[in-house]
């Protein structure tokens, strides 16, 4: 009896060690979202993918057609909320974040979007 209890204490000890082991690696994940961004032209596409791209931010696509801007980041690093407010400073509104009337102003002609209100 003595001996089966302590095999099973050195048997559970090894498994814990070994999980231990196998979640030690350090992957990073990334999330992907997707919100509406209201440009016109292949110039307003440059310029809302430049802004999305802050730091944590790997991949920032947007859709001429859709308006749709599809970002992935790193949770640890970045939130969405944050590239709602670049991608408005830019000139841009989001569907949370309007941009200032000024920068809207002094965006060129053709990317002066309808604006929702
Ligand atoms: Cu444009």
């Amino acid at each position: 009896m003595k001996y089966i209890l302590l095999f099973s204490i050195l048997f559970l000890t090894n498994l814990s060690i070994s999980n231990g082991q196998t979640n030690a690696g350090t992957e990073v994940s990334t999330m992907t979202t997707k919100f509406k961004v209201l440009g016109n032209c292949g110039m307003c596409e440059k310029r809302i993918e430049k802004a999305a791209t802050i730091d944590g931010v790997t991949v920032a696509d947007w859709d001429v057609d859709s308006k749709i801007l599809t970002i992935t980041f790193d949770p640890a690093k970045v939130k969405p909320s944050q590239v709602h407010k670049a991608v408005a400073a830019a000139g841009h509104d989001t569907e949370k974040v309007k941009a200032a009337d000024d920068v809207y102003a002094n965006l060129h002609g053709c990317c002066q979007y309808e604006r929702e209100n």
